[in-house]
């Protein structure tokens, strides 16, 4: 038997816990699209509740769950203040721009992280009638290809209050909040606090097969309702997969931190090694961002040597790749990874 690859591409590899699985088989369920599945109804009451807003909304991606919340808040031929490095402006194909005609504004800002002042400038002034109005300020905690950077409170509080000064919408891309809450050691709703609509994904960390969820307002979520059946979203016995999403949300966020340890660890790992670039103090949870410098050649080829010694990474750029660390990693699996590059670096 061939020793299976150690898959640090991302955590959506992740397959479903024996707990999910007998979850899924024993589902209570029902159409939900007349609202008659009661797994699914939990699964949404208990989401608003760790959320700390007034209802959510179960939904098949975080792609759906992000564009239907843009949809709801803004109106065609407005624009959307966001960070350029940012899952909805880079990952989505332009979905804003096909799916609700909104103008995306990127702003670039390191480690993801936008200043009240950057998005200040940004906003349109009303009197000038010509330019688009801004409609929406959106964030993303943690931000992905800023290797997992966690946005706390100081951060947000600035650009909300902005937000709510000039009369924007608020959208929070929290994919990965459950690992900003674990990362600052506090609980999810305080960084869900004070957006009018967050996204959160049970398919990656948490180990889900499939699913995600957007909350907010009462009156929110039943807009959403609607959109998420206009983009082909309205499921039937989803209670099938929310069953395993209930398991995610109750029984794997404490075990986060051990995700976060050994991205640390194969940080402090890869930094010791001559031509690759990353600071383990910027590895503040489950991702690394790894910048190749020198003879390695470009990224394309590091992933394949690589993959050749059974470790699987994800290209993030020309000289770029992203490493994420995840419960079907364990230490060996670092420790291959670490002798993999070492491997490499040697010419063995
Ligand atoms: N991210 C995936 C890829 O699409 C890059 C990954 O492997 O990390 N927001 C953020 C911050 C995300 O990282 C992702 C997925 C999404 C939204 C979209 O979620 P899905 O894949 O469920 O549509």
């Amino acid at each position: 038997m061939t020793t299976p690859a150690s898959d640090f591409r991302s955590d959506t590899v992740t397959k479903p816990t024996a707990k999910m699985r007998r979850a899924m088989a024993e589902a209570e369920v029902g159409d939900d699209v007349y609202g008659e599945d009661p797994t699914v109804r939990r699964l949404e009451e208990r989401t608003a509740e760790v959320l700390g807003h007034e209802a959510a909304l179960f939904v098949p991606t975080g792609s759906m769950g992000n564009q239907l919340s843009l949809r709801v808040h803004a109106r065609s031929g407005t624009e959307v203040i966001l960070e350029g490095k940012s899952h909805i402006f880079h990952y989505e194909m332009a979905g804003m721009a096909a799916l609700s005609g909104l103008l995306p504004r990127p702003i670039d800002a390191p480690r993801g992280r936008m200043t009240a002042e950057q998005v200040a400038a940004w906003i349109r002034p009303e009197a000038v009638y010509y330019l688009p109005r801004t409609s929406v300020l959106a964030l993303e905690n943690t931000h992905n290809f800023a290797g997992g950077a966690v946005m706390p409170r100081p951060v947000i509080d600035p650009l909300l209050a902005l937000a709510k000064e000039k009369g924007l919408a608020t959208h929070l891309d929290g994919a990965r909040l459950w690992n900003a809450a674990a990362a600052l050691g506090v609980p999810e709703a305080s960084l869900a606090a004070g957006f009018d609509s967050v996204m959160t994904c049970f398919s990656k960390g948490l180990r889900a097969p499939v699913g995600s969820a957007v909350a907010g307002s009462k009156a929110f979520i039943a807009e959403a309702r609607r959109v998420r059946k206009l983009f082909g979203g309205g499921m039937r016995q989803a209670g099938v997969i929310a069953a395993a999403a209930l398991v995610a949300l109750e029984d794997e966020r404490a075990r986060l931190p051990e995700d976060h340890a050994r991205a640390k660890k194969l940080a402090e790992g890869l930094a010791g090694i001559r031509g690759l670039r990353i600071d383990p103090a910027d590895v503040e949870t489950n991702i690394l961002m790894i910048f190749l410098e020198g003879d390695w050649g470009d990224s394309a080829g590091v992933v394949a040597k690589l993959q050749s010694r059974g470790v699987l990474a994800g290209a993030a750029g020309p000289s770029s790749f992203r490493m994420v660390t995840h419960a079907d990693v364990g230490d060996p699996d670092v420790e291959r990874a670490l002798r993999a590059f070492e491997g490499i670096r040697a010419g063995r």
